[in-house]
């Protein structure tokens, strides 16, 4: 990450796959905090390429055991295309969501424009829930409960062929799962079955965020490819209260804004998803306030020291 960095926002206004409508103001909302602003601040290169559009949200019960799915995989296109045609032209695609089932439109984008390059990929998911589900398994049938067994090929062929070919988007062996505290009893069986890595909040609480980062990041080199999907959920509620399925006990401020200075350190942040802000639930736009903080974080605000001068203090 350099000054020569441009960052392309990507607006997602919809509530497709989400129970609780709302996520849809989600990208106007940031805009509103001054996302673009803080970043420009800070040296970076800033181009909002303003907001996708999509299908409407019918508000129907689920078909099939999914909620939405037609309407759920022309959103997930219009994503994809939007995320891979930042990519090809070098840029770090930031999508401001909507609801995170989304996140399997820009993932495969990520996952296909890294085979293009030849370069590994590594996923950070930051949530309060697996987003494991299958239509087997899903307790609800929305689909925000179920980006991550798509991206790994378990889901309805329109959402796991997004990048073409027959391959998943993901490997499990990609992904690294953080701050998780609701799962759903099939899909935390589903979770051990494909083996995916997951430092729940459980972990965090006995081991500290520093070391559930560092395994997390563990064998990202300089040829990886590091894409962030940060449901704002992740978050406590006490500090982000603004999203539809809060749970209680998760990261607070430190914790989180350490999250971001720790992938800030590892220089590969290459894309990002920011996810589930609902601007319905929150207080004074109080959750896309923080949001903004973090991300200016995660390009370097909030570290005084230098890489080396916290190494030689013991930090490393
Ligand atoms: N596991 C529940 C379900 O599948 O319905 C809740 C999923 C909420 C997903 C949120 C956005 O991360
Ligand atoms: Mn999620
Ligand atoms: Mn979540
Ligand atoms: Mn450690």
């Amino acid at each position: 990450m350099d000054s020569s960095t441009c960052i392309s926002l990507i607006g997602a206004p919809t509530d497709i796959g989400a129970s609780v409508r709302g996520a849809s103001m989600g990208p106007e909302a940031m805009r509103v905090a001054g996302l673009q602003a803080a970043l420009e601040q800070r040296g970076l290169r800033v181009l909002d390429q303003g907001n996708l559009a999509g299908p409407a949200n019918p508000d129907l019960p689920a078909q099939g055991g999914y909620r939405h799915l037609a309407q759920v995989i022309a959103w997930n296109q219009r994503v994809h295309e939007a995320v891979l045609a930042e990519l090809r032209q070098d840029r770090l695609p930031l999508l401001l969501g909507g609801d995170h089932c989304l996140a399997i439109g820009s993932i495969s984008a990520v996952a296909l424009h890294c085979r293009e390059r030849g370069r590994r990929l590594r996923v950070l998911w930051l949530d309060a829930h697996a987003d494991f589900n299958t239509r087997e398994l899903t307790p609800s049938g929305n689909m925000h409960g179920m980006p991550v067994a798509c991206l790994c090929g378990l889901g309805p062929p329109g959402l796991t062929r997004l990048g073409g070919g027959d391959a998943p988007a993901l490997q499990p062996g990609q992904l690294r799962q953080l701050g998780i505290r609701s799962v759903d009893p099939g899909e935390k069986r589903l979770v051990h079955e494909q083996g995916l890595e997951v430092y729940d909040m459980r972990y965090i609480d006995e081991h500290g965020m520093r070391h559930a980062m560092e395994q997390a990041l563990l064998g990202v080199d300089a040829d990886t490819h590091l894409h962030l999907s940060l449901d704002l959920d992740f978050l406590d509620p006490e500090i982000a209260p603004g999203v539809g399925t809060p749970v209680r006990g998760g990261p607070n401020y430190r914790e989180a804004q350490l999250c971001m200075e720790m992938i800030a350190d590892s220089g590969r942040l290459a894309s990002l998803d920011l996810m589930e802000l609902n601007p319905a639930l929150d207080l004074r736009n109080r959750s896309a306030r923080l949001a903004v903080d973090l991300i200016e974080s995660l390009f370097g605000k909030s570290t005084l020291m230098r890489p080396r001068a916290r190494a030689e203090a013991g930090g490393n």
